[in-house]
């Protein structure tokens, strides 16, 4: 997976990305990640990559020529077009569906926007999905682009090891996760559920998906309204619904 990063600040890419395991999958060449600074395309004589709007108002919105001339850059030389994504608060939400599915592209560009956006005709030219990691406002779209990047990474084969690995965890099945202890048995006087010392594998799965029904029904009732349950989660439900704590 290859991803190119049009930004006005490359050098935080390299110092986050570079680290940890997005690090460690880019020496193993499973992910590649270039940041391009715009500012590098600029053709004014301050290196300008920003303007006043027109019709007015408050803010600056970037220049189409200083993005079109690094985007040309990229794609010079390749003989297909890579998925352009600009990251931005009016975007498609972006949820664990949209990552696996991103993911399927070899080569995506990711448009980082500042100010008080970008010039409409590079989007309605260059963008094929213009993506929001949620919704607040962040001074940039570079922290979004990280998010996405890790987000899609970790997704790729060998990019986590065994231990981290992607299967069995949260919004895979619609789910959030069950609790998770690990040692002391006792930690200040809080005992771990019982059930998870007993070495009873198939009662260890049922509390486990218990928990992880509660919580969803509990937390994201939303989410919780999207499950299809199963006979067994009916059961289990029903079964356990007098002890409920969340
Ligand atoms: N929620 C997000 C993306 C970018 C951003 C920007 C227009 C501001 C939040 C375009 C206005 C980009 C997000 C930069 N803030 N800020 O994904």
């Amino acid at each position: 997976m290859k991803f190119d990063i049009l930004t006005i600040f490359p050098e935080i890419f390299d110092a986050i990305l570079g680290s940890s395991i997005i690090g460690r999958a880019q020496e193993k060449g499973l992910v590649s990640v270039d940041a391009h600074n715009i500012r590098d395309f600029s053709k004014d004589k301050h290196k300008k990559t920003d303007d006043y709007p027109y019709g007015g108002g408050n803010g600056l919105v970037m220049l189409a020529q200083p993005i079109y001339d690094a985007y040309r850059s990229i794609v010079k030389e390749l003989d297909y077009k890579p998925h352009f994504i600009y990251m931005s608060p009016q975007g498609k939400p972006l949820d664990q569906k949209l990552v696996e599915d991103l993911s399927k592209h070899e080569h995506i560009i990711l448009l980082c926007g500042h100010y008080e956006g970008v010039d409409e005709r590079i989007l309605e030219e260059l963008v094929d999905e213009e993506i929001s990691i949620g919704d607040y406002v962040l001074t940039g779209g570079e922290l979004p682009a990280m998010v996405l990047v890790d987000a899609i990474s970790r997704t790729i084969p060998g990019v986590l090891s065994n231990e981290e690995s992607y299967e069995e965890e949260s919004h895979k099945d619609g789910l959030l996760e069950y609790p998770q202890y690990t040692r002391p048995a006792d930690f200040m006087g809080k005992q771990v559920p019982e059930v998870l010392l007993s070495g009873h594998h198939a009662n260890i799965t049922k509390w486990r998906r218990l928990q992880a029904l509660r919580r969803t029904k509990a937390r994201r009732p939303d989410m919780y309204e999207q499950l299809e349950l199963t006979s067994e989660d009916k059961k289990l439900l029903k079964n356990n619904d007098d002890e409920v704590k969340e």
